[in-house]
């Protein structure tokens, strides 16, 4: 009686401990597993979700060399802008303006669950060698390589030299 007594008192209590062990790991596991996603959007390692918003050329004088600007909006994990190119133009090169000038990059950073923004006064495409002059109205393609996301074209207006995002 003294024995049995004690047998279902050890069974018990392994049962309960066993359970309290499981109770705890798929706790641990719980969190790890939110943790683990949050995380991993806030490294920005998860996939780039692009879009290009507010680009325009200021129409060049007779033809020369023109800027570029435009915004590209990132809803995923960080990117890059690697290269841009044209069926319209020779060469496309990307420009960061310091406080006194430029300087010609390689490649810009796009931020997870941000914007990359090319806009007057600061970061943007210089375009040269036009195989045909714009011109108001027109629409010259943009091909925009990324490094995770592959290219991406667009359709960016020729607007009046004063032309800014936000007015027609
Ligand atoms: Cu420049």
């Amino acid at each position: 009686m003294t024995a049995a007594a004690t047998g279902t008192s050890r069974r018990f209590r392994r049962s309960a401990l066993t359970g309290a062990v499981l109770a705890t790991a798929l706790g641990a596991g719980a969190i790890l597993a939110a943790c683990g996603s949050g995380s991993q959007a806030d490294a920005g390692t998860g996939p780039a979700k692009l879009s290009v918003a507010d680009s325009y050329i200021p129409l060049p004088p007779a033809g020369g060399m023109a800027a570029g600007y435009l915004t590209v909006r990132n809803d995923g994990g960080q990117d890059q802008l690697v290269k841009v190119s044209s069926p319209g133009a020779e060469s496309i090169t990307m420009h960061r303006s310091t406080a006194s000038s430029m300087e010609q990059v390689e490649s810009m950073d796009v931020p997870a669950h941000g914007a990359l923004q090319l806009s007057r006064g600061g970061n943007h495409l210089m375009i040269m060698g036009w195989q045909k002059a714009p011109a108001l109205g027109d629409e010259v393609e943009l091909d925009l390589t990324f490094a995770k996301s592959g290219t991406i074209a667009v359709k960016v207006p020729v607007k009046e030299l004063t032309y800014r995002p936000g007015q027609n």
